[in-house]
């Protein structure tokens, strides 16, 4: 994560946190992600689309000539909310594909995809427009993802919080955040094994909101998650590499 300390180096000597605070006095508070992904029994799956340009593991993917063209057709076809890759490094995204997005109108909340380490990115990300943010228990410690959950919560953010294993899990519930991702994707070797989330999912306590990521490509993987009790599936590559993403969301949740 050198490069991303690097990036945040350099924002803090480019930006002012303080023109940012006064720039987001003047937005409306962004729509509420957490409500949004929240699935009360009985009702269908929730689904976070992800614009996603390119990946570690898939290389340059993505069709996406257009990221907005995109997001308003995940908003056309009932994404409870976007996720959206900011980092330029890995994924050939950026916070402007972000703001893009953010001026779609009546968009659903958007979620800032990146490897979040200080503030300064939580407060770039409210400033773009985005509802929440994702924190990776892996790349953080404990009291840092406190922290960082605390400043989300302070400037009227959610946070996404990520694991994929149990120890990471047990970890992180002693934060008690609101919203937990399961991540099926090893980030060190890339590997997918869909277990993963439903071996967690149990060691989950109920009110928290539960989201399956990486690794759905067909209905019968949306069904598993969907079925085991998830509020929420993260989908990135199976709908961006689609010839018709739309027709590709109504497949996986309709
Ligand atoms: C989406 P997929 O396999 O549908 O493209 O996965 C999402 O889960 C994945 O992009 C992701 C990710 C991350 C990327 C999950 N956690 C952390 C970067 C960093």
């Amino acid at each position: 994560l050198a490069h991303k300390q690097r990036e945040i180096e350099e924002r803090l000597q480019t930006v002012s946190p303080e023109q940012l605070e006064r720039d987001i006095q003047e937005t409306l508070p962004p729509p509420d992600f957490r409500e949004a992904l929240r699935r009360p029994p009985g009702a269908p799956v929730r689904l976070i689309a992800e614009i996603k340009r390119a990946s570690p593991s898939r290389g340059q993917m993505a069709p996406i000539a257009n990221p907005i063209e995109l997001a308003h057709c995940y908003q056309q076809n009932g994404a409870a909310a976007i996720s959206v890759l900011t980092d330029a490094r890995f994924f050939s995204g950026s916070l402007e594909d972000l703001r893009a997005i953010a001026a779609l109108p009546h968009h659903p909340p958007l979620l800032r995809k990146d490897f979040i380490l200080h503030p300064i990115q939580i407060l770039e990300a409210r400033a773009a427009g985005a509802s929440a943010v994702l924190l990776i228990a892996a790349c953080l410690s404990p009291a840092s993802l406190r922290h960082l959950m605390a400043y989300a919560a302070e400037l009227g953010m959610s946070a996404l919080v990520e694991v994929h294993n149990e120890a990471e899990l047990e970890q992180v519930l002693t934060c008690q955040p609101e919203i937990i991702g399961i991540n099926n994707r090893n980030l060190r070797t890339f590997e997918v094994d869909p277990y993963t989330a439903l071996r967690l999912l149990p060691l989950i306590p109920s009110p928290m909101i539960k989201v399956a990521e990486s690794g759905i490509h067909t209905p019968e993987d949306a069904h598993r998650f969907a079925d085991a009790g998830f509020d929420a599936l993260l989908v990135g590559e199976a709908l961006v590499t689609a010839a018709n993403p739309g027709e590709k969301m109504k497949e996986l949740i309709g």
